[in-house]
């Protein structure tokens, strides 16, 4: 067979059932064999590849699935790398291919000629360009590997114009269908560690669980819930580790760190003897700096996969190097109920203090609209399936601390690693085709829109039923917010120009709204989400500096 059809035959053997992306020149064999072969996977095409990479993103974290992206040589290899970074660092593993000018034509100043290795090098897990087609079975199995064993990642392949064109023997064409699934390979904790880490959680007053995306990723819900009631423990979250807990657990004390935590969840962390850290890297948000808690005055269980994660921000008492689940299993085998002081209560009335605030603000009729009656009519309209991407800005610090998580597994996720604004309306495509029955809805403050447009008319090219939500306040308010809280308010080109985003979107198709009155809004959201297309509310809401954002990482 050909390169090209040996590439459509390495995916199918990985179960990949859906590949996001962007036809080029380089392109045209594969394109060609995608369009020849009955391979029974779905071609989605988008209308650039960052958003190509980012539905890959999403449909990997709600499936648990390897995402798959692809796209053209030069400008097609640039344009990809935005989500594929992302993805490498938030550990979801998404498989770019990008087509390449010939392996004869290099060096010879051939349009879009780029070193695609080297540019994917830093940014993915596992990254090659290949050299001839006999190699592509071999490529592709090793990225599967890298992409779903140990922490989860990115993998990047450069295919080129006559790779695709050469010869590959069809005995040569297999692969292992649960590579494409991730965790594909589970590490298991040391006895040792185990038993070290019971020891010292037989010993605490004031446990507490920290969780990143690693308990999510791996499954671990069941595992960690019963060791948090055998501990009487308190589980708080990052914003990727949301959904390890049902935030309505009377054990659940949402997320913590300066993106989304509060004084009163903070306040949790802060009373712990023992930090459980699980799939968590204790980063600077979700710390505050290193600072909740604090380096060296609480004792430390640190869990993860990835054993460089392990004592790089905080001593450790107890490493493990393992995959969540299995290391919350093994520890369950260790520990008996034990009788501490009831924690449920502090949670409860944490939780009943931050909810009291949010409620009263949530319920106010200004004009500009608050952001938290956007994030109240939001969680009174979705059901506890459905899935809200939420991109940075007023969206991501609201929705992380007060939309209620009701459920296990991903339900609301960001682009956490690095942020990038214009991130959730792709994420929520890829989303959509890795849940279809349930409801999605990206929220986007204005500077995202303006990074995200264009995919518009891919959402109704595909008619895809996903609400967008337009946090308009025709500024990039968390910079803003920034310049008063750290600057005396000496605001620097950070104001932009109004634009009605209804407008915009009724031009591509989509069924749209502008809300200014808050008495209407949740009405215009239950009918919004009701309709069985792609619509957006476009929200005139308070900008960020003016509000009590729930948040503190501007000045941390
Ligand atoms: C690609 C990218 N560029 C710049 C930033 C820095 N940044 C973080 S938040 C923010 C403002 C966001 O503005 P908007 O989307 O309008 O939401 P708002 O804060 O006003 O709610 C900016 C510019 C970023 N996160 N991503």
């Amino acid at each position: 067979m050909t390169g090209a059809e040996a590439v459509v035959g390495m995916l199918k053997a990985h179960g990949v059932e859906l590949v996001f992306g962007l036809c080029g020149d380089t392109s045209l064999p594969l394109y060609d064999a995608l369009a020849r072969l009955p391979h029974g996977m779905k071609h989605v095409l988008t209308r650039d590849e960052r958003h190509a990479a980012y539905m890959a993103d999403g449909y990997a974290r709600v499936t648990g699935k390897v995402g798959v992206c692809e796209g053209p040589s030069g400008g097609g290899a640039t344009y990809i790398l935005p989500g594929l970074v992302e993805a490498n660092e938030s550990s979801i593993p998404v498989l770019a291919i990008n087509t390449d000018v010939s392996v004869s034509a290099r060096g010879r100043f051939t349009l879009t000629e780029l070193d695609q290795r080297a540019l994917m090098r830093p940014l993915t897990k596992w990254n090659a360009v290949l050299d001839r087609a006999a190699d592509i079975p071999r490529v592709f199995r090793a990225a599967f590997n890298a992409m779903t064993t140990g922490r989860p990642g990115a993998a990047h392949i450069a295919l080129p114009f006559d790779v695709q064109n050469g010869a590959v023997e069809d005995a040569e064409v297999w692969g292992d269908p649960s590579l494409g699934a991730y965790p594909s390979r589970r590490i298991a904790p040391d006895p040792f560690h185990v038993e070290l880490a019971a020891k010292l959680l037989r010993r605490s007053k004031r446990p507490v669980f920290i969780c990143g995306g690693g308990p999510v990723i791996s499954g671990a819900h069941e595992e960690l819930l019963e060791l948090a009631l055998r501990l009487s423990a308190p589980v708080a979250t990052t914003i990727s580790g949301q959904g390890s807990i049902s935030e309505e657990h009377d054990l659940a004390v949402g997320v913590v760190g300066s993106n989304g935590g509060t004084p009163e969840t903070r306040a949790i962390v802060d009373a712990a003897d023992v930090v459980v850290f699980v799939g968590c890297r204790a980063g600077s948000v979700t710390t505050e700096r290193w600072r909740h808690p604090v380096p060296g005055k609480v004792k430390v269980i640190h869990i993860d996969v990835d054993a460089g994660a392990i004592g790089a921000n905080y001593p450790v008492d107890v490493p493990l190097v393992a995959d969540a689940r299995l290391a919350l299993a093994a520890l369950n085998g260790e520990i008996d109920a034990l009788h501490l002081p009831l924690a449920a209560d502090d949670v409860k009335r944490a939780k009943a203090r931050k909810f009291a605030a949010f409620n009263s603000l949530a319920a106010s009729m200004e004009r500009p609209i608050r952001p938290e009656r956007v994030v109240k009519a939001l969680s009174s309209v979705l059901d506890a399936d459905a899935i809200v991407v939420a991109d940075p800005g007023t969206p991501c610090p609201y929705l992380s601390a007060y939309y209620p998580v009701r459920k296990t597994g991903r339900t609301l996720f960001s682009n956490r690693a690095h942020g990038a604004l214009g991130y959730s309306l792709a994420a929520a495509v890829g989303a959509h085709f890795g849940r279809p029955s349930v409801k999605t809805v990206a929220v986007m403050g204005d500077g995202s829109f303006g990074m995200c447009a264009g995919e518009l008319e891919t959402l109704v090219r595909y008619r895809l039923p996903i609400t967008l939500v337009v946090v308009r306040n025709a500024v990039y308010g968390w910079i803003k917010a920034g310049q008063k809280t750290g600057y005396g308010g000496r605001y620097f080109s950070v104001d932009f120009g109004v634009t009605d985003h209804a407008k915009v979107a009724e031009a591509f198709g989509v069924k749209s709204w502008t809300v200014e009155d808050p008495a209407l809004l949740g009405g215009v959201l239950k009918e919004a989400v009701a309709f069985d297309g792609p619509t957006l509310v476009d929200v005139v809401c308070q900008p960020l500096q003016e509000a009590r954002a729930p948040v503190s990482e501007w000045v941390a």
